[in-house]
């Protein structure tokens, strides 16, 4: 297991610098701090509150079973989006959301027109492998990944080169992990359930579903 939790060159690591990781078969970026006009917190609290939640139930391999957090798909209106054998409908873009994701916009240069959020209410809620490669994202989507409240790992595995080991990311509030090219293809992600107590945490995942005309 690889850790990658301390900045190794700290010019690259003031606050408004994307560091592009040394990840094989990848294309992964983080900024450690984003500025979004606000306290973290607040926003943090603005979500939980303003937030259409639902517990998905959904279906891997045949079983069908809740879904260890709260989510809600937001996006422009019949941009439907199907996963583990759900589709949903997106409930129509807030205040909040549309700030975010001019903010990030603008700081990636790249719009999106949906966000999933993830709400992980404590060290039981978790996310398992996977990989954002559903045909409606296109060949090599661009994520890009908010997260705000407790600090959680986001585990990275490449999917066939199996001497590589699994990565271990700690994303800290006020983060952006950006995942784009080939970063889908070769590797899986999920989020570890914890042992140890954790608050709340939130994220918001940008994504740019194709229409099809
Ligand atoms: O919570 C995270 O950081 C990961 C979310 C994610 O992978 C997803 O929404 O597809
Ligand atoms: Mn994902």
């Amino acid at each position: 297991m690889i850790t990658i939790d301390q900045p190794n060159n700290s010019l690259l690591f003031e606050a408004s610098i994307l560091e592009q990781l040394p990840i094989a078969d990848a294309d992964i970026s983080l900024y450690r701090q984003l500025d979004l006009g606000q306290p973290y917190d607040e926003i943090l609290q603005e979500l939980i509150d303003g937030t259409a939640w639902c517990q998905q139930e959904v279906t891997i391999y045949g079983k069908r079973h809740l879904q260890p957090r709260l989510s809600a798909w937001y996006g422009s209106k019949d941009l439907n989006y199907s996963y583990s054998g759900i589709t949903v409908t997106p409930l129509r873009w807030n205040q909040t959301l549309l700030r975010l994701k001019s903010r990030i916009e603008s700081l990636v240069s790249h719009s999106f027109n949906s966000v999933l959020l993830n709400y992980y209410r404590d060290q039981r809620d978790g996310m398992g492998m996977h990989s954002d490669d559903e045909s409606d994202l296109g060949q090599q989507p661009v994520i890009a990944s908010l997260s705000l409240g407790e600090e959680r790992i986001f585990l990275l595995r490449h999917r066939h080169r199996k001497e590589l080991n699994t990565i271990k990311l700690p994303l800290p509030s006020g983060s952006l992990l950006l995942m784009k090219g080939n970063t889908q293809s070769f590797w899986k992600h999920g989020i570890a359930k914890e042992k140890h107590p954790c608050g709340p945490r939130i994220n918001l995942t940008f994504r740019s579903i194709i229409i099809n005309q």
